[in-house]
C-alpha cells in the first residue's frame, strides 16, 4: 500500500471520451513539463507494463467473446495494480512526474457509468490497489459525444469499446463530469471541442497551477 508521504513526484492523468484528443495532448503536456525542467514518465492504461499491454489487447480486441462487466473491471484493476507496482510508484518515489493517458477515473466512467457496475465496488478496488494515492491533477478533455466519435471514426477499425452505441458514451461523459464536480480540487475540465490551440491554452493554465 503506497504511503503518499514518500512520493516526491507528481501524478497527472488525462481523461475523456474517445476522440477527445488525449493522445494528442499527452505529447504537448510532456513537452511543457520537460521545458519546466521535470523528468517525465509517459504511460497509459490499460497498459504500461508487459502484463498490462497483454491485458489491454484482451480488453480492446473486438474478436473476444463478450466480457462481463465485473470481469472487465477486475482486469482493468489487475493491469493497474501491476502498473502501479512496476512503473507509477517507483517513478513517483524517484521524484519523477508521471503522465498517464487514462487511469481510475476511466473505470468509474466506463465500467461504472457505461456498464452500470456499482460505484462502491470500484471504490473498494481503488482503495485496495492505490491506498491513499490519487492523481495530483486530472485533465478531463470534455466535448460532445458526437464530436468525439466523429474524430475517432476517421481512424482505424473500431475496438471493442468504440463499437458501443451513442448512449453508452453519453453515460461515460456524464460520469466523468460528475467526478470532476465531486473533486474540483484535482480535476480541471478542458473544453476539448475548441481548435487545438484553444485546448492547449487551457492545459497550459491548468499545468501552471501545479507547477507553481
Ligand atoms: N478503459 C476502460 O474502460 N476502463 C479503464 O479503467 C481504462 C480504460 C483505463 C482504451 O482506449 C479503452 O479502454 C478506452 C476506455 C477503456 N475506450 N475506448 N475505446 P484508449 O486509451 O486507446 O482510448 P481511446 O479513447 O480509444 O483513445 P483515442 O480514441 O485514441 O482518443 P484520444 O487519444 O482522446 O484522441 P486523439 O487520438 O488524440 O485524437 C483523435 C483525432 O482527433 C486525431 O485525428 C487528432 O488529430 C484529432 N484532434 C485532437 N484534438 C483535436 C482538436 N482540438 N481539434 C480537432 N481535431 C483534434
Amino acid at each position: 500500500m503506497p504511503d503518499k508521504n514518500t512520493l516526491s513526484g507528481r501524478f497527472i492523468t488525462v481523461e475523456g471520451i474517445e476522440g477527445a484528443g488525449k493522445s494528442t495532448c499527452v505529447g504537448f503536456i510532456r513537452e511543457r513539463l520537460i521545458s519546466a525542467g521535470k523528468s517525465v514518465v509517459v504511460t497509459r492504461e490499460p497498459g504500461g507494463t508487459a502484463l498490462g499491454e497483454k491485458l489491454r489487447h484482451l480488453l480492446l480486441d473486438h474478436h473476444q467473446e463478450a466480457i462481463s462487466p465485473d470481469a472487465e473491471l477486475l482486469l482493468m484493476f489487475a493491469a493497474r495494480a501491476e502498473h502501479l507496482a512496476r512503473v507509477i510508484l517507483p517513478a513517483l518515489r524517484a521524484g519523477q512526474w508521471v503522465l498517464c493517458d487514462r487511469f481510475t477515473a476511466a473505470s468509474y466512467a466506463y465500467q461504472g457509468g457505461g456498464r452500470g457496475v456499482a460505484g462502491e465496488r470500484i471504490a473498494a478496488l481503488e482503495n485496495w490497489t492505490q491506498g491513499a494515492l490519487r492523481p495530483d491533477l486530472t485533465l478531463l478533455l470534455d466535448l460532445p459525444v458526437s464530436a468525439g466519435l466523429e474524430r475517432a471514426g476517421k481512424r482505424s477499425e473500431p475496438d471493442r469499446f468504440e463499437r458501443e452505441a451513442g448512449g453508452f458514451f453519453e453515460r461515460v461523459r456524464e460520469s466523468y463530469l460528475q467526478q470532476a464536480r465531486r473533486h474540483p480540487q484535482r480535476y480541471r475540465v478542458i473544453n476539448a471541442a475548441l481548435p487545438l490551440t484553444g485546448v492547449q491554452a487551457q492545459i497550459v493554465q491548468a499545468l501552471a497551477e501545479l507547477l507553481a
